[in-house]
């Protein structure tokens, strides 16, 4: 029993959705959607030999198309920069960041951790260029700061530790501050972003009875495993406020994104029957299979403004993104007879096991303003999502459809029956998609495989280009991959982890008026 609760949640963890940085990219795509898309390969290369115990990646982009990726490492000969913050690993596994330029060429690679293992990582970055990592620590040594909310470790139980709050300096040369975050067992992160004013918002799983909470908090009652939501200051100096979200019993904050008010919004899923849902939820009861919540907070912590059921029988992960005026797109994959699908809809009826689902709603007032379906005949998710502008939706995921729709430019249209490359821990035929959606036309504007991968991520940039993380193969004696690799590549396999970022080149309207080759 011991075993398997400790498999469930680590597949949980590596299941679990990574958060998006929360740019706005409302200069990406001036006439792009008149124009319709297509993406070039910028570059593609392996990085780091990490092991396929280390997972759980996370990706954002700045203004200037830089590319920060955190994660943890087992690696001893971990390729840290000259001057960075930690070069050599500490115990069995460390988290590491790395920024990279728009080209692919490291700017910094640093580790940060303790004499135990540290286990997963959220990340998001500010305007000025500090980095903000939130993740999980079984280290009681991990290198917090003096005066920041909480310097003493609170205790570990069999899966995780305590949370950790970081914030890097531009260089990855330093700690601004650094804090723990816990009770006595289990907790981790989910998500990680910064709000209007510098405070942090963190949300994560706990399953410690003493978790801090705070006064007025929406939630207090602790339960079996609870999802959490907290915000710090921006000197990482006081918890403004700490809740629960719901008395969960096995429930996961996977999405987190923060508006221009500093309302809070968080997706992930629940098996919960009685989450204190709002009377404008959706879906008012809990439904079969991995179902997912939104809910919308205030800034304060203290008023649950949103709470609804919102797609069943899907995949774990659910990731959102909010973007100005007032959209708020919510992602990830259902079988669920009953989802809701609006008008220009992609796709309105369900193919095979599950499909994507792609919700767009009006964040003011949580109407749903944009539903659709999207995939091929077998199993598709969607883990990633960003607005290119507020009409334009870009989804990154994983499918094992040999019909997903595509569209004509394609960069990639090959789904190979079979794929000798996979080192025997992964499935075979699981393929990467991006897609980018009009949603106010219900079009496809893009739509292309990527490589063979278990997991991706991906976060647009301002330009509309596309940065991407992928946990892919190790090679086999005789195959690559199956990820496309860029002749300027970093590193060779084997290795576990593929980075790279899509170019974006609009393309005249005339080349474009063709529709989904499988739509
Ligand atoms: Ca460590
Ligand atoms: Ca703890």
């Amino acid at each position: 029993m011991k075993t398997i609760k400790v498999i469930l949640f680590a597949l949980l963890l590596l299941l679990a959705a990574w958060g998006r940085c929360a740019e706005i990219h409302d200069a990406a795509l001036a006439g792009g959607q008149a124009a319709g898309l297509a993406y070039a390969l910028g570059f593609s290369t392996y990085l780091f030999h990490t092991d396929q115990y280390a997972a759980n990646y996370d990706i954002c982009t700045d203004g200037q198309g830089f590319i920060y990726i955190s994660g943890n490492t087992r690696d001893r000969n971990f390729p840290a920069t000259a001057g960075a913050f930690q070069r050599e690993l500490h115990g069995e596994a460390d988290a590491f960041v790395v920024k990279l330029a728009p080209d692919g060429k490291i700017v910094f690679a640093t580790l940060i951790g303790g004499s135990k293992r540290e286990h997963h990582t959220r990340i998001t970055v500010d305007g000025d260029g500090s980095i903000y990592l939130a993740g999980g620590t079984h280290s009681p040594d991990f290198p917090v700061t003096p005066g920041s909310y909480d310097t003493r470790f609170n205790g570990e139980g069999e899966w995780a530790g305590d949370v950790y709050v970081v914030k890097m300096d531009p260089a990855g040369s330093g700690i601004v501050w650094s804090t723990f975050l816990g009770g006595k067992v289990e907790e981790t992160a989910g998500g990680i972003r910064i709000d209007s004013r510098g405070n942090v918002v963190v949300a994560g799983v706990t399953c410690s009875h003493d978790f801090p909470t705070t006064k007025g908090a929406i939630g207090s009652t602790f339960a079996k495993q609870v999802s959490f939501l907290s915000k710090f200051s921006p000197h990482g100096d006081a918890l403004l406020f700490s809740t629960f979200l719901g008395n969960g019993t096995g429930d996961m904050i996977t999405g987190l994104a923060v508006d221009r008010q500093d309302n809070i919004y968080a997706t992930g899923y629940t098996a919960t029957p009685d989450l204190p849902v709002t009377a404008n939820a959706m879906r008012r009861d809990l439904g079969p299979g991995n179902d997912h919540f939104l809910a919308k907070v205030d800034g304060t912590g203290t008023r649950l403004l949103y709470l609804s059921y919102l797609a069943a029988r899907g995949d774990v992960s659910a990731v959102l993104f909010w973007a100005d005026p007032d959209r708020l797109a919510v992602c990830g994959s259902t079988a669920e007879d009953g989802f809701p699908i609006t008008a220009r809809a992609l796709r309105t009826v369900r193919r095979g096991e599950r499909d994507c689902f792609v919700a767009v709603f009006h964040s003011s007032d949580m109407k749903l303003e944009y539903s659709s379906l999207l995939g091929g005949s077998e199993a598709d998710a969607i883990e990633s999502v960003s607005f290119l502008d507020p009409d334009t939706v870009m989804v990154g995921g994983i499918t094992t459809s040999a019909n997903f729709p595509l569209t004509e430019n394609a960069l990639f249209s090959e789904f190979p029956s079979w794929e000798k490359t996979f080192n025997n821990t992964f499935w075979g035929r699981r393929k990467s998609f991006v897609s980018v959606i009009d949603i106010r036309n219900g079009r496809l504007l893009y739509s292309s495989y990527l490589g063979a991968c278990f997991h991706i991520r991906t976060a647009a940039d301002k330009g509309g280009s596309i940065a991407f993380i992928a946990e892919a193969g190790q090679r086999e004696a005789a195959g690559t991959t199956g990820f496309p690799v860029s002749e300027n590549a970093l590193q060779e396999p084997p290795t576990y982890l593929m980075l790279g970022r899509l170019i974006l080149n609009p393309i005249p309207v005339e080349s474009n008026q063709k529709t989904g080759r499988n739509k």
